[in-house]
């Protein structure tokens, strides 16, 4: 990491400040989710959003090599054939960045802006880390293990590796993944191919693509993606704390059809089954409400069956409606059993990070 010390701090929008030509070009590389395709369980392929820092690596797989290193007895350094030789397990997985709904923030932070599609559900095929962790004998003293990826750029002025540390306790989890996998074929090169790391229920900046390097380190993690970028500060010279689980969230599958400049949703008055899906990453979504009155009242969505083989993946809701015509806005917001609930005030710090705002569709109904 080189610090070429011209910018470290994340730039606020000036008031009434639109969107860039860098904050476009950013958004057009990296992508979300329509968001009608909620309606799926697995986001079909290409849907899934996607993140990327710098620039996607082309990784040649015959030549990759993963080495473990660090405060291990053994050092260990694997090819795929040896990587993928391991016992393996699939998991299915709703990732969700960080940034998500950042774009809404006021004032803007500016980064890629994302308004609330920086989201997707994938089954992830690879070996538990913590097997691997075990064969390289981890140090008595470790404390946080670093993940490098091989793709390279510069943020902020600090030229690096992308780089991202886990807390030893974390690492060590049974459902923590060594990837080669997305929906039973070959990682696709925007999602981390050869091998990327899965952390289930973590924001997406722990789920490190293109992974060449895992070091054990006896002292916490000093890099830049963890020490400066995705920490919840409002202050400059805050240290602020790091952004980690996912909060929960509830989106709606765009009802009826949209207008093509605006986005606006129009329908017809009638009965309507509005449907979604729901997900937190500290623990199992318990509720999901609903209003189509722009928040006044509240009705209770029901909730698909909880799969326990799958706690990590959103699970969809439906609520019925019986829309009269006019304008209305319908909200959906989700609370965990952990009692964390979506706001309804916007909550704001310097990176736009973690943040759940209750989403507000407004629709316009037409006469039947
Ligand atoms: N090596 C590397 N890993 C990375 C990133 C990156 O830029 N480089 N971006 C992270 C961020 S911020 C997110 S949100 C997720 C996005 O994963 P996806 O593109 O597969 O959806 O990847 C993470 N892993
Ligand atoms: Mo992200």
């Amino acid at each position: 990491m080189t610090d070429t010390g011209t910018r470290s701090r994340a730039r606020i929008a000036e008031p009434g400040e639109g969107i860039g030509l860098d904050e476009l070009a950013l958004a057009t590389r990296n992508h979300g989710l329509p968001l009608e395709a909620l309606r799926y369980d697995v986001t079909p392929p290409g849907l899934h959003y996607v993140l990327t820092h710098y620039d996607i690596p082309a990784v040649d797989a015959d030549g990759w090599r993963l080495e473990v290193t660090g405060a291990v007895d053994r050092p260990l350094t694997l090819d795929l054939t040896a990587l993928r030789a391991r016992p393996a397990l699939s998991t299915r997985v709703t990732l969700e960045c960080a940034g998500n709904g950042r774009a809404r923030l006021e004032p803007r932070p500016v980064s890629q802006p994302w308004l609330l599609e920086a989201v997707g559900t994938a089954t992830w095929t690879g070996t538990p880390l913590a097997a691997l962790l075990g064969e390289a004998g981890v140090s008595p003293g470790a404390v946080d293990v670093v993940f490098t990826g091989s793709d390279h750029g510069v943020e902020r002025g600090v030229e690096q590796d992308y780089a991202r540390a886990l807390p030893l306790a974390e690492a060590l989890r049974p459902d923590v993944l060594l990837a080669w996998e997305m929906g039973g074929s070959p990682l696709p090169p925007q999602h981390g191919a050869p091998v990327r790391l899965v952390v289930p229920g973590w924001y997406g900046m722990a789920q490190v693509k293109w992974l060449t390097r895992i070091e054990v380190l006896e002292e916490p993690f000093e890099g830049f993606q963890n020490a400066v970028a995705y920490r919840l500060k409002t202050d400059p010279g805050d240290p602020g704390t790091p952004v980690e689980r996912i909060r929960p969230r509830a989106l709606v599958a765009p009802p009826g059809w949209p207008d093509f400049m605006t986005r606006e949703r129009f329908l017809r008055a009638g009965p309507v089954r509005l449907c979604g899906r729901a997900w937190s990453g500290r623990a199992p979504v318990a509720r999901v409400e609903v209003s189509t009155d722009g928040g006044r009242a509240w009705t209770d969505a029901e909730l698909a069956p909880a799969d326990p083989a799958h706690p990590y993946a959103w699970r969809a809701w439906t609520a019925d409606w019986t829309a009269s015509p006019g304008r209305c806005e319908l909200l959906a917001r989700a609370t965990d059993e952990a009692g964390d609930t979506q706001p309804l005030e916007q909550e704001w710090n310097r990176q736009g990070m973690a943040n759940n705002l209750v989403q507000r569709v407004p629709v316009t109904v037409l006469p039947a």
